[in-house]
């Protein structure tokens, strides 16, 4: 990667990764995009910045040229619940803002990164440790968009040579931006709320388990994976990459080591319910660790740790 155009820059992942390629590859290198130029905005007012709507491809196609763009790392996407809540809207952003990158990429001979999701997984996938290679019948339009995106770069890959590549990613965890419509949303909004009022509602049910990972090890996969030799890469689109597996229990009995009075309870919200239902509980992410060297360094004890101090030191 020398010069990278990251799309959907404002979101969980966008915003953190921003600040880290500037770190690695130079402020002047990267370029972080979204639809909005929000005011005291770090992504904005940090470095480069540009309006790129991703269902515009002569807005992506100017961003590349202009920049002499050679990665594209395509974060803009609607997640599970909202996806829910608008099929078509979520069809459009996702399917039509991935062609436009990967026609823009073929054009101009970019790299292009685009994650997929534990989602592109359903209910008759192996539920424990499912594998790299297995069922893909997902129940949501987000995941019926992930299994078709992963398809579609599979399709980029073979046919026009372009170097295509993602990851599976199961709930991150962050504290910078938080996710916006995602079924795995309980596990960022437990720790906001642990700090703020020491108790909190979960949406979704003790004992559902699915695979999470803490956003420092999410970087360091998308930069990982971009850098890794392309002919040891079997997979390419999209590797299962899981940091640990636990319900909400069990985030809840982390926390209340460090804050005892903490207290969780639970108001289910059926729609999220049914879709984390519908997910693997753990992924087998094998593949990753052979072909890339996938290693994640957190796990839920040293996260929350890390979560707790980072949301205190900025006194939310
Ligand atoms: C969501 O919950 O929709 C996302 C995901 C697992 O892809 N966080």
């Amino acid at each position: 990667m020398k010069k990278v155009l990251i799309t959907g820059a404002l979101g969980q992942i966008g915003s953190e990764l921003t600040a880290h390629l500037r770190k690695i590859y130079g402020t002047d290198n990267v370029v972080p995009s979204g639809r909005r130029t929000p005011q005291g905005s770090k992504v904005v007012e940090e470095g480069l910045y540009e309006l790129v709507d991703t269902e515009n491809a002569q807005q992506i196609a100017d961003t590349v040229k202009k920049y002499n763009i050679d990665t594209i790392i395509h974060l803009a996407s609607m997640l599970s619940a909202t996806g829910e809540a608008n099929p078509a809207k979520a069809w459009n952003v996702n399917m039509g803002g991935l062609y436009n990158v990967l026609e823009v990429g073929r054009e101009f001979g970019c790299a292009i990164f685009t994650p997929s999701s534990i989602a592109a997984f359903g209910p008759t996938s192996q539920k424990v440790k499912t594998p790299q290679e297995d069922i893909q019948r997902p129940t949501t339009m987000y995941g019926v968009t992930k299994v078709a995106g992963e398809l579609l770069c599979d399709y980029y890959y073979k046919r026009f040579g372009l170097d295509t590549r993602g990851v599976r990613f199961p709930g991150l965890i962050s504290y910078e931006t938080l996710p916006g419509g995602g079924t795995t949303d309980y596990a960022v909004h437990i720790y906001y709320e642990a700090l703020k009022h020491k108790k909190y509602a979960s949406f979704i049910k003790a004992g559902t388990y699915m695979d999470m990972m803490y956003m420092p090890d999410a970087l360091d996969s998308i930069v990982q994976l971009m850098e890794a030799d392309p002919s040891k890469l079997i997979h390419r689109n999209a590797f299962n990459v899981t940091a640990m597996s636990f319900a909400p229990e069990h985030v809840a009995a982390e926390i209340k080591k460090h804050i005892p009075e903490f207290e969780i309870d639970y108001d289910v919200d059926p729609i999220r319910q049914a879709i984390a239902e519908s997910w693997p509980d753990s992924l087998d992410d094998n593949a990753a660790r052979l072909e890339w060297g996938w290693n994640p360094k957190y796990d839920l004890a040293s996260m929350t740790v890390d979560m707790l101090a980072k949301l205190k030191e900025k006194q939310i």
